[in-house]
């Protein structure tokens, strides 16, 4: 099979064949669409650019009085990108480090189901479509999928259900970086999926789910439950604008739309990475959380299972 991973590069947004590709068709964007906002500096990783980025939204943030900050992010990578996904902890919020899960029943989280479901909200926009090309309909049926499958796991009963997203432009972090030209402030979902125009990523990144939680009036990270893990308020995912989306090929939207709601779920990354011969890079064992994307995996393994029972098996849920 063959697989055509297009990069855009720096503000030039410069088109890039990879090595790997096997011939010669590409995938110029479309005429008369709008270039993404917000980019890559030249020369910038997407560990660095990622980290600029919740800097630069926690500023803005800050500027405007919000009682919520960014405070990590995970992305997924191209397996063929020869570089691998990866966690990125924000360094400037509050005066410990704690890991972040929601508080059942959390009052200032006004967007979350009435009886303590999950809420998700889906970008219906222009972002909803691929520049590669895909109908909104399509990947907005391939998200709920997504999210099907993680309401349809055994252990937990969050009863995720979608929240209207009114026909805005969801993005938080779009909105503060690109101060007010795309996205929006407001807060839909527990989960919201911003679309594939808002951030378009450095390198082999293919999608990316920032973690927001609340803070106090001294700006330190909430426990109200004392769990020993700060207080998610929302969770938001991006994906990127580079590479051609698929329904069931590659790169496959419901794949990757699971494996970021397992991040807008609370999963951490599972697996190993490791440089095969051809230098390209693999995940084992196999699992949807694999911080590398390869092919379309659509259906939780034990792993992942493993880790949202942890996580979910004992929510409150009536
Ligand atoms: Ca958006
Ligand atoms: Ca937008
Ligand atoms: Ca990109
Ligand atoms: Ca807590
Ligand atoms: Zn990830």
């Amino acid at each position: 099979m063959t697989r055509r991973p297009i990069l855009t590069l720096g503000m030039t947004g410069v088109i890039v064949l990879l090595a790997a590709c096997q011939d010669e068709t590409s995938a110029p964007e479309p005429p008369g669409v709008p270039r993404f906002s917000v980019e890559a500096a030249d020369e910038e990783s997407a560990a660095e650019q990622i980290s600029r980025f919740m800097d630069e939204t926690n500023a803005a943030l800050a500027a405007a009085g919000a009682n919520f900050r960014a405070v990590k992010a995970e992305y997924i990578t191209y397996a063929g990108s020869h570089e691998a996904g990866a966690e990125i902890i924000q360094k400037d919020v509050g005066n410990k480090q704690l890991d972040a899960d929601f508080v059942p029943f959390d009052e200032r989280r006004t967007w979350s189901g009435a009886n303590g479901g999950i809420t998700y909200a889906i970008d219906q926009t222009i972002d909803a479509v691929p520049l590669s090309g895909l109908p909104a309909t399509e990947t907005t049926a391939a998200i709920q999928r997504a999210m099907a499958t993680w309401d349809a796991a055994q252990c937990s009963n969050l009863n995720i259900t979608q929240n209207p997203d009114f026909g805005l432009d969801i993005g938080v972090v779009a909105f503060q970086l690109s101060g007010g030209l795309i996205g929006t402030p407001f807060i839909f979902a527990d989960v919201q999926h911003a679309g594939w125009r808002d951030l378009n990523f450095a390198g082999g990144t293919l999608a990316a789910t920032f973690t927001f939680v609340f803070i106090d009036e001294d700006g330190n990270e909430t426990d109200i439950n004392g769990d020993g893990k700060a207080d998610v308020a929302f969770r938001e995912i991006y994906y990127d604008p580079s590479w051609i989306w698929n329904i069931n090929g590659d790169v496959d939207v419901e794949s990757v739309a699971l494996h970021e709601a397992g991040h807008g779920l609370s999963q951490a990354h599972f697996g190993n990475i490791m440089i095969k011969n051809d230098g390209t890079l693999k995940a084992a064992p196999r699992a949807v959380m694999n911080a590398l994307y390869s092919e379309p995996l659509q259906t939780l393994q034990g792993p992942d299972n493993g880790g949202h029972c942890s996580l979910w098996a004992n929510w409150p849920n009536g």
